[in-house]
């Protein structure tokens, strides 16, 4: 039967507040109905307050798993001021509902003690509360719905002038779809590391960044999780360098149409390259001179150069292969300090030799090709949340089209269009600001997370001449004692080569104990003599060039092209420079940054 009276339904764990609650609302005469310990508690301060089972007519039943849940609750609280609702509420004998307040049943804090059991935590499901809130908060034109005692005393300042504003029935609705959102996610959380925590949704990580940041995991909150571990145990770097280096391979492998390597570091390349056959020379440097098969495998020689460009930085790395492993390349990497690889799969001898790696416990990923990540992803910092669509721009070499000087310029031939699209697509997958150097189908030089882009420039040419130097018969001819480690190897090579060589004292005689005969170092006119011999490199830039000391930098590292985005107001200075230099320079449309 209508009635002008407004009725409340209340509901509530959290009992604050409760009790000036149905204090403000009886002196506005609203008429209380409530659940049975909410009920109690306000009678026993000598409110007047009715059970819900005034207008249900059914007791609270299952030991309170039935309390609220009824055609008359939630018909009076989804009732709409239109005439076929009030005509079905009238042919029920059903009154409309004013105001919900409802807080639901704890289950973080029940989930949160040590040792809870699933029939703990499943009695501690609130149905009815969340029933109460979501009808509330859906009918909320008409509807307030209150799910936070720190609401209570501004909801009655506002009844006592009259009546609820919209704008507070909207901001309350929203809180409540967050109250129940932020519930139910910790319910399927709480679930999924119960049931799917084998991997198959839910991995255990052994801990974040450092090891005091505990607990931590990887999950997806629907579906299987892209990738099966095979061996090892993965850390949340691991992780944040595999899944990187996953999608820079894949993309790789889409926009050349080759096999694909990746070396992390950091959540950053080391180096990446396609598999293009090595000469000798290059064989030796990427120190993969007595791989067998190397010549008939793509993804091995892919590796090959990915490694062997920064063997220093690559050092522990975490590997990314576009294809299904084979021996040769797992021979590569079964000799090589790393972490571990993510792949597209695993021949069966290969696995065997990846397995035996780091007495069984090197980390061997096997990822889904066909995995496509959503279009929009989100982080968290500090409990705020970022949210962004994801890079999903396509670099490939059409990406290059744009030349602007030399203004006669000829198409680019093949090479550069392959060198300036590994160049460019490494720096969508490293850490900002970063510069990239690329030759022969790989990375020579990468200067990544530089807060100014010539020390990016920099850092990256220093790299790409260092890789070069190691091209020089003096590196090449090296003499090295019988057992010397590889690693020690790459180091002692590093030494030479950059000129980091200390004339004398400790570090220079550990040095020269690896050697049968120590190598000449390199003098100033050694090293740019070398140098000059350096060509057709291809350079890509996550951003425009603010100033002309980057083209400078670059030319001097046998830089023939450059591909970055424009728009700097020193443009057209850069450009000149370029076409000084003999640069052809290629606008690539697109900013790239990545954190
Ligand atoms: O077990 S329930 O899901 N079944 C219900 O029908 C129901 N209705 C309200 N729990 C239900 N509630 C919850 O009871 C509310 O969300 C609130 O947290 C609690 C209040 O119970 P009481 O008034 O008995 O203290």
């Amino acid at each position: 039967m209508a009635t002008t009276r407004k009725t409340a339904i209340i509901s509530v764990y959290d009992k604050t507040g409760l009790l000036d609650l149905a204090k403000g609302l009886i002196k506005q005469d609203v008429r209380l109905l409530a659940s049975g310990g909410t009920a109690k508690m306000i009678r026993e301060s000598g409110f007047a307050v009715e059970d819900v089972s005034a207008i249900t007519h059914a007791p609270e039943m299952l030991a309170g798993r039935v309390k609220t849940l009824h055609p008359a609750v939630h018909a009076g609280i989804l009732a709409r001021d239109l005439a076929s609702d009030e005509k079905d509420l009238a042919e029920q004998n059903i009154n409309k509902v004013d105001y919900v307040i409802c807080n639901l049943y704890p289950f973080k804090d029940t989930i949160a003690k040590i040792n809870v059991t699933i029939a703990e935590a499943v009695e501690e499901i609130d149905v009815g509360g969340v029933t109460l809130i979501r009808a509330a908060a859906k009918n909320h034109t008409r509807v307030t719905i209150l799910s936070d005692p720190a609401d209570y005393s501004g909801f009655l300042e506002e009844l006592e002038k009259g009546e609820v504003s919209e704008r507070s029935r909207n901001l309350y609705a929203l809180k409540a779809f967050q109250h129940t959102a932020d519930y139910d996610a910790s319910i399927s959380d709480f679930f999924r590391k119960q049931y799917a925590s084998d991997g198959s949704q839910q991995l255990a990580l052994r801990y974040g960044a450092n090891p005091h940041q505990k607990p931590a995991a990887a999950f997806v909150k629907t579906g299987p999780l892209p990738f099966k571990v095979l061996g090892g145990s993965p850390g949340y770097i691991n992780l944040l360098d595999a899944l990187n280096a996953w999608f820079l391979v894949k993309e790789l492998k889409t926009a050349l149409g080759h096999p694909a390597a990746a070396s992390f570091k950091h959540v950053s390349p080391a180096g990446a390259a396609i598999g293009v056959p090595l000469s000798a020379d290059e064989r030796k440097v990427c120190m993969v001179d007595d791989i067998e098969g190397l010549e008939n495998s793509q993804l091995a020689q892919a590796y090959a150069r990915a490694r062997g460009a920064d063997r220093m930085s690559s050092f522990g790395d975490m590997i990314a292969l576009s294809d299904i492993v084979d021996v040769p390349t797992a021979k590569i990497i079964s000799r090589e300090v790393s972490d571990g690889v993510i792949a597209a799969g695993f021949e069966a001898a290969a696995l065997e030799i990846l397995k035996k790696k780091k007495g069984g416990k090197y980390l061997v990923l096997q990822m889904d090709p066909e995995y496509q990540p959503p279009a929009q992803e989100s982080r968290i910092v500090g409990g705020i949340t970022l949210t962004q669509g994801r890079n999903d721009v396509q670099i490939s070499p059409k990406s290059f089209t744009s030349i602007i000087t030399p203004k006669d310029s000829a198409p680019l031939s093949d090479a550069a269009l392959r060198d300036l699209t590994v160049a460019t697509i490494a720096l969508k997958y490293t850490q900002s600001n970063s510069v990239c150097y690329a030759l022969n189908g790989q990375v020579i030089g990468l200067g990544a997370g530089q807060q100014s882009r010539i020390h990016c420039t920099r850092l990256a040419g220093d790299k790409a001449d260092n890789w070069w130097l190691r091209f020089s018969p003096r590196v090449l001819d090296i003499k090295w004692k019988k057992g010397i480690k590889r690693a020690d190897k790459s180091n002692a090579i590093d030494l030479l080569v950059s000129g980091e060589l200390p004339k004398k004292g400790p570090q220079r005689e550990e040095y020269e104990a690896f050697f049968e005969e120590v190598p000449v170092p390199f003098s100033e006119e050694d090293r740019e003599e070398w140098l000059n011999k350096l060509s057709e490199v291809a350079v890509s830039s996550d951003a425009f060039f603010p100033f002309t000391d980057n083209v400078y930098r670059a030319a001097r590292s046998g830089v023939k092209y450059i591909a970055a985005p424009t728009g700097s107001q020193n443009d057209s200075a850069v450009f000149e420079t370029a076409q000084t230099l003999g640069i052809t320079f290629i606008e690539q449309s697109i900013r790239l940054f990545h954190h």
